[in-house]
């Protein structure tokens, strides 16, 4: 089964978006050419030996930040089937334990979207997969990537430190491509090529600090900070060869969500772009407020799991 990361791929190959052909019938533009008939990794594949070389340059001070929540977080109603939180059984024996874990939502607490996750509608996932496609072989499930490993550069974007005193976590800001120019400048970093971009939208520090508020405060139709939905940002991100971008947030992207403006609908499935969510960059931010580096060497995980639609990060940032 193929893995690992040995592949080459020449970012310089990849075309702008404005040369990106047109979803056939739509205005929309797609990617599904540019990384080879068959792809299962779509953006991933600019994490490349030489890529995770010069990124694992980063590690300065040889410390590790934990990216991800507890696996039970956020909270959620069981039975509730949307993505409830799981039950863990836990087994005493005489000579030692073991466990067992029913009702995992993949999706449930700090997670990447699989090329499985969003479709374009009719034209299907990624590179124009349908559903029956993926039912009967191994085609862009979270698996491909687990294998191949989630290594590079990353630079976290704080929006509540850039913001100030008046930031409001309520508040729909969408962050599109000046905006988080503007960020990384006052930050003093620079966004590069193949860099995964982890936004700070300062909502999960909200979460973990209004725990009497329940379940209730997972509602995504109340206004949360995250990416900006609009074709402008997508055509930044993609001219930017942007990895993939992670949120501390619910959706990753602002909230409540415009129609026809949301990019899972068109990142996931036009460019094989993934989105992480529900990611903890609280600790990370800390340490970047005192010493001023916000570049990371990134590695993360997903789980091996044939067909997967999304899975838990298993994610660390090294400096
Ligand atoms: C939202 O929560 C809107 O997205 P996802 O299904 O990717 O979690």
């Amino acid at each position: 089964m193929a893995g690992s990361n040995q592949g080459s791929f020449d970012i310089n190959t990849v075309p702008k978006y404005r040369d990106l052909p047109l979803v056939e019938g739509t205005d929309e533009r797609h990617a599904w050419d540019v990384f080879g008939p068959g792809d299962n990794l779509g953006t991933i594949n600019y994490l490349t030996p030489e890529h995770v070389q010069e990124s694992v340059k980063l590690v300065k001070r040889g410390v590790c930040f934990n990216l991800d929540l507890p696996l039970d977080q956020p909270e959620r109603p069981q039975g509730s089937g949307n993505r409830a939180t799981y039950q863990h059984n836990i087994y005493r024996t005489d000579g030692g334990g073991d466990d067992s874990i029913d009702n995992f939502y993949l999706q449930s607490s700090s997670q990447f979207d699989a090329l499985t996750h969003v479709r374009f509608g009719s034209r299907g996932f990624y590179q124009g997969v349908q559903v029956e496609e993926l039912d009967s072989t191994d085609r862009l499930g979270i698996d491909h990537w687990s294998r191949h490993g989630i290594a590079g550069r990353a630079v976290l974007l704080d929006l509540p430190r850039f913001v100030g005193p008046t930031f409001d976590v309520h508040e729909r800001i969408a962050m599109d491509g000046p905006m988080m120019e503007a960020i990384a400048a006052k930050q003093g970093v620079e966004i590069k090529p193949k860099d995964i971009i982890l936004l700070r939208t300062g909502w999960m520090n909200w979460y973990l600090n209004s725990k009497e508020l329940g379940p209730e405060r997972m509602d995504i139709r109340a206004p949360q900070p995250g990416l900006d939905g609009s074709r402008e940002t997508a055509e930044w991100m993609w001219d930017h060869r942007i990895t993939f971008f992670a949120g501390d947030n619910i959706a990753a992207e602002a909230l409540p969500p415009v129609p026809r403006n949301f990019q899972h609908r068109r990142m996931v499935p036009l460019f094989g772009m993934t989105i992480g969510e529900l990611w903890d960059f609280d600790e990370l931010a800390e340490d970047c407020a005192k010493d001023g580096v916000y570049e990371v060497f990134l590695v993360a995980k997903p789980l091996n799991l044939p067909q997967g639609v999304g899975s838990p990060i298993n994610a660390l940032a090294f400096k």
